[in-house]
């Protein structure tokens, strides 16, 4: 056993550089040119490798102390005693700020003043050719400043950012991930400006700032905040600042890198923020998903622009009556394969019944609507067609028949949407069911329902018709396998077979879980709708 003190090496002609990150810990094992720190200059981004191979028995810095060339950094055990006098290796250049040996992407001397369109191409990459460009920087239409990175390429060595060779507005982008570029390729369409500061015109306040403002960056986490606990993520086509070691982990474990959050130095994305940003998607995973960042499906989240660069904005927390909503909306959408049957019903008599029981409804403090009349009939349609009135379990491959019918009724309530529960409903008469509609609404909207008022729906009834509308698609209300959907009753001319009668017609919207109902099926369940509101006589049979 040997010990070797890492000293800082010869830094390209940078006097004093930063520590931004260390790679590796006391008891690592590392081979030859591992990266062990990450250093900063003015001018780039560079990793301290390994000298030879051998164990980390100390480190003797911290991110944010300054090194010089020859400064002891740590030391390291070298098996076998197999210490090697050759000088360390050249530091690697790290894929953040320009590398060393990369110059800027070539591009024509600018002429003074306004702005020109421009073509960059791959500057000279040490007599490299063919480099895979393994990530583009940029998107059509950001704007960017001298020496921003425009594309990263993976050689052999190293992995490496092209800088843009002046400030202005990305145009066309004529590369993607995968590509194979040589010096003086085609890279990026570009505006130039010339002598045009964009760093300083984009750090201006939104209201002064010109409408091609880059997007803002994303809010430094606070130092006690676990990275990536909040669901913001830096702005689509954000540019990503980490070291080749971060590229490295990220590639291997699957994160997208631009979607994760940098809690280092001037935004730059370390290993945790990695492993916090996989850790945060397995959970999510886990509970069933994130309302937009992701739905732990597999189906990638949407990403959200900044808003701030169209217009002004504000933020506001969601209630947790909102958040559950938008989760089993999102849950039973990904669920369920939905199928929607719309029919008309013929409800002119039903209507002249209804509102002869006018008087009476006043008299007993009731109003009757259509409501109780759709909840009738479902209830008997559910009976007549027991396979509506089911869950499926799939994972023991049984499907669950139950003899109960209990229907939900969609109640729009200004914290939200809530569907409370009405039991037993084909045991019930209107009266009882339109009081009943009234009390639970009401309870609903003074968030005064309980849990169990709000379980055990066989089906649910969702009601537009006091608002208006066509049709519409409603999303099954999983585990259940179908819901009804009404929309305003209008008068049409219907054809009785010599002439066009005026008619009172009730549009229905009924979607279902296809797995558990088939079409022949979800249309006879309409027509058996349409027939008992057509003549409500037959309810009573
Ligand atoms: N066609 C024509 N008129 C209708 C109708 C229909 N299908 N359904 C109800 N109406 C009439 C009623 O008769 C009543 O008219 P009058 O005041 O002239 O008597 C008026 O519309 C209002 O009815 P209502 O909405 O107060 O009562 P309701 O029994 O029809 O519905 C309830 C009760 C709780 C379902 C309803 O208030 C509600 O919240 N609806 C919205 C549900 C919802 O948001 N669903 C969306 C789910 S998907 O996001």
């Amino acid at each position: 056993m040997s010990e070797q003190d890492i000293t800082v090496p010869d830094l390209g002609g940078a006097d004093e550089v930063e520590i931004i990150e260390i790679t590796v810990s006391v008891g690592d094992a590392v081979v030859e040119e591992d990266p062990i720190l990450t250093v900063e200059s003015d001018k780039a981004t560079v990793e301290l490798p390994a000298p030879m191979a051998g164990k980390i028995t100390a480190i003797t810095v911290k991110v944010g102390d300054k090194v010089r060339e020859g400064d002891v950094v740590g030391r390291l055990d070298v098996a076998g005693g197999a210490v090697t006098e050759e000088p360390p290796a050249e530091p690697e250049p790290a894929a953040e700020e320009p590398a060393a040996e990369v110059p800027p992407a070539a591009a024509p001397a600018p002429a003074a003043g306004g702005s020109r369109q421009e073509v960059v191409t791959v500057p000279p990459l040490d007599g490299l050719v063919d480099i895979p460009v393994i990530e583009v920087n940029v998107s059509e239409g950001d704007t960017v400043e001298v020496d921003d990175p425009l594309v990263t390429v993976e050689s052999d060595k190293a992995t490496m950012e092209i800088p843009s060779p002046f400030a202005g507005k990305v145009g066309k982008i004529l590369v993607s991930v995968g590509d194979k570029i040589s010096e003086g390729d085609r890279l990026v369409e570009m505006t130039a400006v010339d002598g045009g500061d964009v760093a300083a015109e984009s750090s201006q306040p939104a209201s002064a700032a010109a409408p091609s403002a880059p997007q803002a960056p994303a809010p430094a986490p606070s130092a006690a905040a676990p990275a990536q606990t909040s669901n913001e993520l830096p702005p689509a086509g954000a540019k990503v600042h980490a070291g080749p070691a971060v590229r490295k982990l990220a590639r291997e474990l699957g994160a997208d890198l631009s979607r994760v959050k940098g809690s280092g130095p001037k935004g730059r994305i370390i290993k945790e923020d990695v492993q916090a940003y996989i850790k945060q998607h397995l959970q999510q995973a886990q509970s069933g998903g994130g309302v937009s960042g992701g739905t732990g499906t597999g189906i990638p989240g949407v990403k959200l622009p900044d808003f701030s660069q169209f217009g002004e904005i504000e933020r506001e927390s969601m209630s947790r009556m909102h958040i559950a909503t938008a989760r089993n909306m999102e849950r039973s959408w990904l669920n369920v394969p939905h199928v929607t049957q719309f029919d008309d019903a013929d409800i002119t008599e039903m209507e002249a019944f209804r509102k002869s029981l006018k008087a009476e409804g006043d008299k007993r403090g009731v109003k009757m609507t259509p409501l109780p009349f759709m909840l009738k009939a479902c209830a008997r349609a559910l009976a007549d067609m027991p396979q509506f009135n089911v869950a499926l379990d799939l994972d023991k491959q049984e499907i669950i028949r139950k003899r109960y019918i209990h229907i939900g009724v969609a109640v729009d309530t200004p914290a939200g949407l809530v569907v409370p529960v009405i039991r037993d409903v084909d045991k019930k008469g209107l009266w009882d069911l339109a009081r009943e509609v009234i009390e639970l609404a009401e309870k609903a909207r003074d968030k005064k329902l309980k849990p169990a008022e709000m379980q055990g729906a066989c089906f649910t009834i969702t009601s537009l018709g006091g608002i208006g509308g066509t049709a519409f698609t409603p999303i099954v209300n999983a585990p259940e396998v179908a819901i009804l959907g009404i929309s305003k009753a209008s008068m049409k001319p219907v054809w009785d077979g010599s002439a066009f009668q005026p008619r009172l017609m009730l549009p229905l919207s009924l979607s279902y879980d296809h797995r558990a109902v088939n079409g022949a099926d979800g249309a006879r369940f309409t027509n058996r709708l349409s027939e008992l509101l057509g003549d409500i006589r037959q309810l009573l049979l």
